[in-house]
């Protein structure tokens, strides 16, 4: 049986990358209990103030890689190495969102989109990840935002989505501590020149997929297939999150802060839940409890099933005094990217229990948001407000096309649970699908699409599929 290697089912194991998802194709798993669920709003109702938006990033769909003083940054070296993405594509042109961004955010408007997430791409704003700050970068996204604000469109603002810049990754990147000292400049150069805009700010997205995908693993840029580089690289994030953060205070920009973490329900399947207590640690703990409760989990390193099999003592070294205080500083938001859940087995290893999308690795359960909504609730009594800023589907690649009646099905269902969660008394404040647009999705480069807008990679021709139709008129219904 051959099965892909996706990015979100690797685990550490013994200094190597086990591939849990082969194993899950063969286990028999039975569901879990189905979550209680209370009574079922006939249609999600959701607070006034309510934001709704669309999710992108840099790499993913600026394309444009060498203009204006940009330098390379880990995922243009990554994409260059034959075989690491699918059908060779790079992040030229992608969507090409860096020259049509002005009719982009039109079609933001005809669609009455709300809000839009996007990221800042380091090597734009400082080429080599260090010293000068390149102008035209900055003014780049000073266009950007005030097109956003001219349209009445709230700009939520992500400093970092992956494209480390090439010369901070030849030091180490995120393995190295320095970076975190380099991230929290670059921060400050952003926020300074966009500090008199009402954003939200989010300063990492996903350490974990960066720190497990990345280091640890093999399938995302660097691709150093070293498990201790990847606890690492969850160390220095969280750090540099927390500088950035009190970087961010210091300055008396307006707007709000925190970061994008993608967290999962763990669920046991079988006796025993301990396995899967202890890949909740590796999963969501490990960036949860420091950044808000300012200790890591003890359970997530060892070598027990589910566990992080590296060097407990040369991560515990890595922690220097204070470094705990100032991931910890507080945020004022909480990101949440949501694709669907783990079920774990008394092996430790990821098993199939619910249906799984195009992306190997997403096993949709929308009732998960629901779980997991309310237990950071439950479990962190500091949360602050929380914006589920990704959640979305990518087509059904045997069915692709503009009716995309599965993606329509995907949102109206985690919407609803987004609004249970609300009842329920969880403070969610905001909704970014993942996509506005088809972009380059990692190494699946440009044939996996998420896209609520289909893009003609060739003509580059934007045209909303059902779902963008579908989601304009739930926020017109809902607003
Ligand atoms: C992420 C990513 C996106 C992906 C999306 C689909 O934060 O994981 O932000 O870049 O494209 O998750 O895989």
């Amino acid at each position: 049986m051959t099965h892909p290697i996706d990015r979100r089912t690797v685990l550490l194991g013994g200094g190597a990358v086990v591939l849990a998802s082969a194993l899950a194709a063969c286990a028999p798993a039975r569901p879990p209990e189905p979550t209680p669920s209370g009574p079922t709003p006939s249609g999600p109702t959701f607070p006034r103030g309510f934001t709704w938006g669309v999710a992108t990033s840099a790499f993913q769909v600026e394309g444009s890689t060498t203009v204006d003083g940009r330098g390379p940054s880990i995922w243009d070296t990554f994409a260059a190495e034959p075989g690491h993405i699918d059908g060779g594509a790079t992040g030229d042109p992608a969507a090409d969102h860096y020259r049509r961004w002005s009719s982009d955010l039109d079609l933001l408007v005809t669609l009455g989109i709300p809000a839009y997430r996007f990221s800042v791409a380091w090597p734009r704003i400082q080429p080599t990840g260090s010293g000068a700050t390149n102008q035209r970068g900055i003014d780049f996204y000073r266009r950007l935002v005030d097109g956003l604000l001219d349209r009445g469109i709230h700009p939520a603002i992500t400093l970092y989505h992956w494209d480390l810049p090439q010369p901070l990754q030849d030091a180490g990147g995120w393995a190295a501590r320095d970076t975190a000292q380099r991230f929290a400049d670059y921060a400050g150069i952003v926020v300074d020149a966009l500090h008199d805009v009402d954003a939200t700010w989010l300063t990492i997205n996903e350490p974990k997929t960066t720190a497990y995908v990345g280091y640890a693993g093999t399938e995302h840029a660097p691709g150093l297939g070293d498990p201790d580089a990847g606890v690492a690289a969850v160390h220095h994030q969280l750090l540099a999150h927390g500088l950035a953060t009190q970087a961010f205070r210091a300055s008396g920009a307006v707007g709000r802060i925190g970061l994008a973490l993608n967290l999962l329900p763990v669920y046991p399947v079988g006796a025993s839940t301990k396995p899967a207590t202890r890949v909740d640690a590796v999963e969501n703990r490990m960036f949860l409890d420091p950044v808000l409760l300012g200790s890591y989990p003890d359970d997530a390193i060892g070598d027990l099933n589910g566990q992080l099999h590296v060097d407990a003592a040369r991560f515990a070294d890595l922690v220097q005094d204070g470094d705990l205080a100032t991931i910890s500083t507080p945020c004022d938001v909480l990101g949440v990217n949501y694709y669907g859940v783990a079920m774990i087995d008394e092996r430790g290893d990821y098993v199939n229990a619910y249906p799984t999308s195009a992306a190997g690795w997403q096993q949709i359960h929308a009732a998960g948001l629901y779980d997991l909504l309310t237990r950071l609730r439950d479990d962190y009594p500091n949360l602050p407000v929380v914006h589920i800023t990704e959640n979305g589907i990518p087509d059904d690649e045997t069915h692709p096309g503009l009716e995309d009646d599965a993606r329509i099905e995907f949102l109206r269902s985690h919407l609803e649970q987004a609004a249970r969660a609300i009842e329920a008394g969880v403070d969610l404040r905001g909704y970014y699908a993942w996509s506005f647009l088809d972009n380059f999705e990692w190494a699946r480069g440009l044939r996996q699409r998420w896209g609520l807008v289909n893009v003609d990679f060739t003509t580059q021709a934007r045209t909303p599929k059902s779902s963008a139709h579908w989601y304009s008129r739930t926020i017109a219904a809902t607003g």
